[in-house]
């Protein structure tokens, strides 16, 4: 596995002091002509958007003219290079809905793909408020330090979190999002699940392309995108903590279940005790589990993102896991089990998307929903009308 690629330092590339956040989009930003959804302002009247030129897109508002649509070459050499402005728009033009942006993309990522794949997928998921971004910061400014880059991506399907989470992300991880060896991209807004999803998988390459050789993916909300953030990387931690009352706090054995490591957070000041109980129990808990990845044993440790402690014993926890699961197979295997995963994923959104996008469908679908809603219909008679009308086009029954 190559360390930082060379000629991927571009400490000397920007304003030391601008901040490496850009802004999620729903398509149609940054000057890319086309896109269908308006841009994302925060509230307050601020902005995602790095400072001191950043890329991201801030140039095609207030009226001036949009910016000139970089040939897909011409991004795809910026990536390679680890043009951070380029890297920006690459990303910006992946996470656009808008079908010509889509197939744009893809040829994008049809040249990146070959230099693809050689980062570290870290997965980070927990319970609301447990320390995830603390904890990324945290594991981003070490590995930094350590001369890794890092990319930081988020999924989160609610787009209305979203706004939220960049907001907040922004502040809890002000170190890193200064740190010239790392990219902090918030989720893509909107959307559904699948759709995030696969925006993320496909970010990941294009920062893998740039040289970036750790991926920290955080997911927002509980309940929907563990097993989505679990599908697309090669370590996944689960970040709890103690004194919540029940240990497990509402998370579902299921989730504990797909953790390579479980870690008890806030393990500082006068949580220690408690925090060393809560990971106490999750051992037990964890000692009668399947492991999540064959061959690995899942640990629950005890750490604290505010102080650092346990952070470098972490980032050499998951070095001890990629070596082992390399040697054993399993490393590889499953990130072959993701690819057959992803392809069907991919299929079900775009099957999707050409259905609803078919006019017959759409022209019956409002007529059949209300049947359904008012019991006139059945559903499963209403499914086979709409599925008869796009098998067949124009020729109804
Ligand atoms: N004492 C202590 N506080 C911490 C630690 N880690 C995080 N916090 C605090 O816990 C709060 C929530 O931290 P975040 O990192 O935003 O948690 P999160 O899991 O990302 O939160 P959401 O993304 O909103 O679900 C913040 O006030 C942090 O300062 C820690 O190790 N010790
Ligand atoms: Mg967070």
């Amino acid at each position: 596995m190559p360390e930082v690629p060379p000629g991927k330092d571009d400490k000397d590339r920007r304003p030391p002091s601008a901040l490496n956040v850009v802004p999620g989009v729903a398509g149609g930003h940054d000057g890319l002509p086309g896109g269908s959804g308006g841009r994302e302002t925060l509230p307050g009247g601020g902005e995602a958007g790095g400072r001191g030129g950043e890329a991201g897109g801030d140039q095609a508002r207030g009226g001036r003219p949009a910016r000139r649509e970089p040939a897909v070459a011409e991004l795809a050499a910026g990536v390679l290079a680890g043009d951070r402005t380029l890297l920006g728009r690459a990303v910006t033009l992946i996470e656009s809905n808008a079908p010509a942006h889509q197939e744009r993309a893809q040829d994008l990522l049809r040249e990146l793909l070959p230099r693809a794949g050689g980062s570290i997928r870290v997965g980070v998921t927990g319970v609301p408020g447990a320390g995830k971004s603390t904890l990324v910061e945290a594991l981003g400014c070490h590995l930094t330090a350590a001369g890794h880059q890092v990319a930081v991506l988020a999924v989160d399907p609610s787009s209305s979190r979203t706004r939220g989470s960049i907001l907040g992300d922004k502040t809890r991880m002000e170190k890193l999002a200064r740190d010239a060896r790392a990219f902090i991209r918030p989720s893509p807004s909107g959307g559904s699940l699948g759709g995030v999803a696969r925006k993320t998988r496909e970010t990941m390459l294009l920062f893998e392309a740039a040289g970036y050789d750790v991926i920290l993916v955080e997911t927002v909300g509980v309940g929907q995108s563990e097993a989505a953030v679990r599908s697309m990387v090669d370590f996944f931690l689960l970040v709890l903590i103690a004194g919540a009352g029940d240990e497990l706090q509402g998370i579902k054995r299921g989730v504990m279940e797909l953790a390579d490591a479980v870690l008890v957070n806030k393990a500082d000041r006068d949580n220690r005790d408690a925090a060393e109980r809560a990971r106490a129990d999750l051992e037990m808990a964890l000692h009668y589990m399947a492991p999540a990845t064959p061959g690995w044993t899942t640990e629950a440790r005890a750490i604290s993102a505010l102080t650092g402690e346990g952070i470098g014993e972490l980032w050499e926890l998951i070095e001890t896991f990629r070596a082992e699961t390399t040697a054993g197979g399993a490393f590889d295997a499953r990130r072959r089990e993701q690819a057959r995963e992803w392809l069907h994923a991919m299929l079900r959104e775009r099957v999707e998307a050409l259905f609803h996008r078919d006019p017959r469908v759409a022209g019956l679908l409002p007529e059949v929903e209300a049947a359904v809603m008012s019991g006139d219909l059945p559903v499963t008679q209403a499914a086979w009308r709409l599925l008869h009308a796009f098998e067949n086009g124009e020729e109804e029954p």
